[in-house]
């Protein structure tokens, strides 16, 4: 969905905007919503920035169930930040309501549309260049999932079922390899091999939710380093964003995918993937920042698990890329005919890179 400035223009008139419309501009390099800055002046001169999403609705099959979870994770995190008299307290992102009160509305296509305050003097990074960075993002993670812990009312929606049943992502490979719609196997069988030698271990967080080893908790689930928005003067984390899936989940899988997301060497789609490896000196800084905020509340089985989860989340999200391959590329935003198999092969290298370094990380904790 690509949206006209008319469209974002009709958007921008039903939500409670100050000013009116100067420009609209794709924005950011997310995989799944349809993202926007928009700008508006005031007749004084006064300009406000907003981001606009059109959420996707293949993706998100109950977009009202998604609203209700960020508009009740926002309030109570707001009403944190306003009893804290330091100031020193991360940012939450602000949803817009809609003229009419609510968090989201649609355009003449039935399209989802809701709107956020937008953030300034920030970055998001795709990649990391300083251990700094990786202690400063997984910090405040740890602190997001901290503030999450005493949520009041009934348990979150599951935004996507499954989101992060391992063993289930990789049922969807197989069913995948077994229709073939594309006729995209036969160029796959290294990964596939790959793939299957490691299922059993990937099985090992849920087996150990299932056993009650570990608990669930409130959890981002999608916590890859451009989901944080880092201050470009302190450094430090401003605000946690893309709270679609932010439900019911273990600790591991969203400090896995910083694993994943911010100790590689390349880009998540660099197509040469002998140029992948992990970088000890990010996870060391991940695991620093982690722990420092989240382990008032970890378990000991928690914390010996944290290591592997970087190479089962990597190795869950690598299935999800080569089964969009075979698929013919209908999830995962691409931009080229092999970008979810050059994806796929550089979760494989880093999942190999991290469980050749297992013995060090094990140490470190
Ligand atoms: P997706 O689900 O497609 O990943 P995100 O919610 O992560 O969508 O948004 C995509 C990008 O837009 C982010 O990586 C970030 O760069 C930018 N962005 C999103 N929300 C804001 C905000 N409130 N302020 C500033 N930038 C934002
Ligand atoms: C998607 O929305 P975005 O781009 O932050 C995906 C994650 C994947 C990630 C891989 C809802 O994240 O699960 O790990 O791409 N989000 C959804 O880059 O499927
Ligand atoms: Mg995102």
């Amino acid at each position: 969905m690509k949206a006209t400035i008319e469209r974002l223009q009709r958007m921008a008139g039903k939500m409670c905007v100050k000013g009116k419309f100067i420009e609209g501009i794709p924005f950011g390099s997310g995989h799944i919503n349809d993202t926007y800055r928009l700008a508006f002046e005031e007749d004084n001169g006064k300009v406000h920035l907003y981001t606009f999403q059109g959420i996707n609705h293949h993706v998100f099959p109950n977009p009202p169930e998604v609203m209700e979870n960020i508009d009740r994770v926002t309030t109570h995190l707001a009403e944190k930040i306003a009893a804290d008299k330091s100031g020193k307290r991360r940012d939450t992102i602000r949803l817009l309501k809609t003229t009419d009160g609510k968090p989201y509305c649609f355009d003449s296509d039935g399209n989802f549309w809701r709107a956020y305050h937008f953030v300034d003097d920030v970055n998001s990074y795709d990649m990391l260049s300083t251990p700094e960075q990786a202690y400063q993002i997984a910090k405040s993670f740890g602190e997001f999932q901290c503030d999450l812990a005493d949520l009041p009312g009934k348990r979150l929606n599951e935004t996507i079922k499954d989101f992060h049943h391992t063993p289930r992502r990789y049922q969807q490979l197989w069913d995948a390899v077994k229709s073939d719609p594309v006729g995209r196997v036969k160029d796959v069988s290294r990964e596939l091999d790959i793939f299957h030698s490691l299922e059993d271990e990937c099985s090992t967080l849920v087996r150990a939710l299932e056993e009650g080893a570990i608990p669930e908790r409130v959890t981002h689930n999608d916590t890859k380093c451009n989901n944080i928005l880092l201050d470009n003067k302190t450094g430090e984390g401003a605000c946690v964003i893309d709270l679609d899936t932010v439900m019911p989940g273990l600790v591991h899988y969203d400090f896995g995918d910083m694993v994943r997301g911010g100790t590689g060497t390349t880009a998540e789609d660099e197509p040469d993937y002998s140029k992948v490896h992990m970088r000890m000196e990010m996870f060391e800084g991940l695991l620093k920042g982690y722990l420092e905020s989240a382990r008032k509340f970890l378990t000991k089985e928690e914390i010996e698990l944290l290591p592997l989860s970087g190479k089962i989340i990597t190795l869950e999200i690598g299935t999800r890329f080569l089964a969009d391959y075979i698929n013919g590329d209908i999830y995962f935003k691409t931009s080229r005919p092999a970008h979810n198999l050059d994806r796929a092969r550089v979760q494989i290298a880093l999942a190999q890179s991290i469980g050749e370094a297992m013995p060090q990380l094990m140490k470190m904790i």
